[in-house]
């Protein structure tokens, strides 16, 4: 039977736990050191090592059969995967935030306020779901500084603990979407007697923390 792909994050917050889950359910491999890929030496599967950012494209083009991502990125990216089992780590909430200055104090005064996020897409559905027309500005990273630069109004980031947002003297000010961790897989792929075995573990694995 063809050797299954499992994609996992390379490093960040999610590798620990990710490898944690695969290591829980029997499997024994190498974590990520300069080897980007990471054979099973006791069930036909490899681990790639990825950012986290090109996981999803990689489940759904195939190169990969199943991959362990947030459902942030999920929905950023747009794809098209099956969610197999939502994984109960990597909490998290996408939060429009704003400066503590009293400018901003209901959604309506977002229209025509400039939000930095690195998640454009989720946020654009957002704003048009609630018919606030603002300028997004896409950046890459450490957006909560932004509104202290003069760059924003308001910006739309991860929050897990708000110990950041707190100490760039920002607010809460609504969610955007909820999020943890999912193995994803292909659409259509779900009946794979191995795909099938590997997930029989996961749940057991996750039925063993409750
Ligand atoms: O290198 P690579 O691209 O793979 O990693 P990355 O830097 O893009 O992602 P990484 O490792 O930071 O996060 C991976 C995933 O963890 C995210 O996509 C989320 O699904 C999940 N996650 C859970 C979080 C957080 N919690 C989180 N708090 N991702 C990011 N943060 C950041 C947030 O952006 C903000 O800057 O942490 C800061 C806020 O944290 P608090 O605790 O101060 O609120
Ligand atoms: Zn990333």
């Amino acid at each position: 039977m063809k050797t299954l792909k499992i994609a996992i994050q390379k490093s960040g917050r999610l590798n620990e736990k990710s490898v944690e889950l695969l290591k829980n359910c029997g499997l024994s491999f190498d974590n990520y050191k300069s080897s980007l890929i990471s054979p099973v030496s006791n069930f036909p599967l490899e681990i790639l090592f990825l950012r986290d950012d090109d996981i999803p494209e990689y489940v759904q083009d195939g190169i990969a059969d199943l991959g362990i991502v947030g459902e942030n990125v999920i929905n950023e990216t747009e794809v098209d995967v099956a969610y197999l089992q939502m994984l109960g780590f990597g909490k998290c909430s996408l939060k429009l935030a704003i400066p503590n200055n009293g400018v901003i104090t209901k959604l309506e005064d977002l229209n025509g306020k400039a939000i930095a996020t690195s998640y454009p897409v989720i946020l654009e559905k957002f704003l048009a779901d609630n018919k606030i027309t603002a300028d997004i500005r896409t950046i890459s990273g450490s957006v909560e500084i932004s509104p202290g630069l003069g760059l924003s109004d308001a910006i739309c980031d991860l929050v897990s603990t708000g110990g950041t947002l707190k100490s760039n003297g920002l607010i809460p000010f609504g969610d955007v979407m909820h999020s943890q961790a999912v193995l994803i897989g292909r659409k259509g792929e779900e009946e794979n007697p191995l795909i099938v075995e590997l997930m029989q573990r996961v749940q057991s694995v996750l039925r063993a923390k409750e």
